[in-house]
């Protein structure tokens, strides 16, 4: 979530300068009382103002159109006046030089307040109203695109069920190349993008818009390339044994010979992300054809309720858009999920299109994550501006923490997704793990994703070269290529949600993964005893108790600290690796006498 609104521009100001000027009066009582009275009045502000722009821009992506999309480009600019006020980044900014006389929380409240500030720094106003009306177009374009396949409609739903299906790959070639539809039509909005986001992340100092990002990791752009780096680097003899394993498979699934790198029409997701679909023994898809959408985030919400936490708000179910737009409907919405804190307090409400099958079973467990995460900090010990993840990463994890924990035989046979007696192949099943939502995953997320937004935003790759680098990147770190040539016409990196409206985000899917793991195995082994590839969360109010006191923190305390605390250990992909060593060891005996990888 991004930007937002307000009633009147002038008002804010007024109050910001009013609070200048007090500022200095309290000087002379002590920097923390100063500092004090400071957040206090920014916190009410802060919060006020993202629930302005947060309930317009819900309008705008639930209902696009001109008007929902002009009110949110409006809330943004309102936001951005008070946000990235001059006054507030002043007084914050000359508080954080007394930081050895005032508390750690206090600190990280003004280096918050300097962050938001960044995404829309009022002492450039043109720069940021320039900034609020790009975003707010890109979403609109990026939310109302219409795919097209043989002259017919086709939705995002659509084109997942036809590649979770499909075995014609004349089929599959002809929609995942309608599934990239969308690039050239994005691609002029992300070029300039790129300049403004660069722009205003300048203008307090931060060398560019991938920097800004991580900074609320307290990291350096080389620190997070690096890191990304080391997952791949650590985890790369899983993730050859596996693609070569899978390549066999599917070419023996199309009757085609076996490739070096695996045409990416043949894989179920359109960026070849989550290897899904391919272990029959562990398909699901057939076990929800009974149930209803509705049943799926009931479930969902039942797995948080068992673990202690309360039912969701009675708002949450009147306000959420959970389905997709109904045949014969004109609204336009985004298809891709997500789950917002509108008032940065009670009400939590998910956008979703969900349709009862895996990969919706899955997403509403990871949406309902943020909810409980939400929900978890919104409480008088942790103010508005810290009402985040400790960081972003370990709001993604526990979602994807939840959905690893759904999947898990025991706990299907708990639902009755699987028959109480069903006889499973735990080695599908950890393949399964390891293809659908791990492995695979992390050379998508920290090579592909990462290293191609840092190409963009901090070494300034010139557009003529965009989709040769991703395509590069692509062939690189996922082993994977296109069906056919993919020239500069196209922009393949656009047809992906985040690099549109989540930015230089989406290492933190990687750095997720990583944590889910680590958070996995301490459950597993401390607090249920039981085998990490299949243990059962449900009715564990143990686990709830430890997810929480994770979650209750916010954004309080340093996330290595809160790691470490929870955990006992440093961020690390030692527990991933642990998890899928079984794996490791079938992987290379089915692999024997094949050549590994695509080098
Ligand atoms: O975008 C999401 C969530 C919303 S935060 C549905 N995910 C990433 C994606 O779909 O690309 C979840 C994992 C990866
Ligand atoms: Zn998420």
């Amino acid at each position: 979530m991004k930007w937002i609104h307000s009633t009147s521009g002038s008002v804010i100001l007024m109050i910001a300068l009013s609070m200048s000027v007090s500022f200095q009066a309290v000087a002379a009582t002590g920097y923390q009382e100063r500092a004090d009275r400071f957040l206090n009045l920014v916190n009410a502000g802060y919060q006020a103002m993202v629930r302005v722009e947060s309930e317009a821009q819900w309008q705008a992506v639930t209902d696009v159109r001109p008007e929902h999309d002009a009110a949110a480009e409006t809330a943004g600019k309102a936001r951005a006046a008070f946000v990235g006020n001059p006054a507030l980044i002043r007084e914050a900014k000359a508080l954080l030089e007394h930081r050895k006389q005032l508390k750690p929380v206090t600190v990280r409240q003004l280096e918050r307040v300097l962050l938001n500030a960044a995404e829309g720094p009022m002492t450039n106003p043109q720069l940021v109203a320039e900034r609020i009306a790009a975003e707010t177009q890109q979403s609109s374009a990026l939310n109302s695109f219409v795919f097209r396949l043989n002259g017919q409609t086709i939705t995002a739903n659509d084109m997942d069920n036809s590649l979770q299906t499909n075995r014609d790959l004349a089929v599959r070639q002809a929609v995942w190349e309608a599934s990239k539809q969308s690039g050239p039509a994005l691609k002029p909005g992300l070029v300039r993008l790129r300049e403004l986001r660069n722009g205003v992340a300048r203008e307090l100092g931060h060398s560019n818009y991938f920097a800004l990002q991580v900074a609320s990791y307290d990291m350096t752009t080389e620190e997070m390339v690096r890191l990304q780096d080391d997952f791949m680097r650590e985890l790369r003899p899983l993730y050859l044994q596996l693609h070569t394993w899978v390549k066999y498979e599917l070419a023996k699934r199309y009757g085609q010979p076996v490739p070096k790198r695996i045409p990416a029409h043949w894989i179920n997701n359109r960026w070849s992300q989550n290897w899904t679909g391919l272990i029959e023994a562990a398909n699901l898809d057939d076990r929800f054809k009974d149930r209803s959408p509705e049943w799926i985030v009931k479930t969902a919400e039942q797995f948080y309720t068992g673990l202690g936490y309360p039912k969701l708000p009675e708002s949450f179910w009147k306000l959420s858009d959970l389905y997709p737009v109904k045949p014969g409907e004109t609204r336009k919405k985004n298809t891709h999920a997500s789950c917002w804190h509108i008032d940065l307090d009670t009400d939590i409400r998910s956008l979703m299109s969900v349709e009862a099958n895996t990969q919706w079973f899955e997403t509403a467990h990871h949406e309902l994550g943020h909810g409980y995460y939400f929900m978890a900090y919104s409480r008088p010990e942790v103010t508005p501006l810290l009402r985040t993840g400790a960081n972003p990463a370990f709001h993604e994890a526990m979602g994807e923490l939840i959905a690893l924990a759904c999947g898990q035989v025991p706990y299907l046979k708990a639902v009755g997704v699987l028959p109480a007696d069903a006889q499973v192949d735990p080695i599908a099943f950890l393949l399964n793990d390891a293809l659908a939502g791990s492995v695979p995953f992390i050379f998508w997320s920290s090579g592909v994703m990462t290293h191609w937004e840092a190409d963009i935003y901090a070494h300034n790759l010139s557009p003529d070269q965009w989709n040769a680098r991703w395509w590069q990147y692509v062939r690189d770190f996922q082993g994977v290529e296109p069906p056919a040539a993919r020239g500069e016409d196209y922009c393949d990196a656009a047809t992906k949600t985040h690099i549109n409206d989540t930015p230089c985000y989406y290492y933190s899917y990687a750095v997720a993964t990583v944590l889910k793991f680590q958070f996995h195995e301490y459950i597993a082994r401390n607090i249920l005893k039981q085998p990490t590839q299949s243990c059962n969360y449900a009715n564990r109010r143990e686990v709830g108790d430890f997810l929480r006191k994770i979650m209750e923190q916010g954004a309080n305390e340093d996330w290595r600290k809160v790691l470490r605390e929870a955990t006992g250990e440093s961020l690390s992909t030692r527990a991933m690796a642990e998890y899928f060593k079984p794996l490791m060891a079938w992987l290379q005996k089915q692999n024997q006498g094949r050549p590994i990888g695509w080098e």
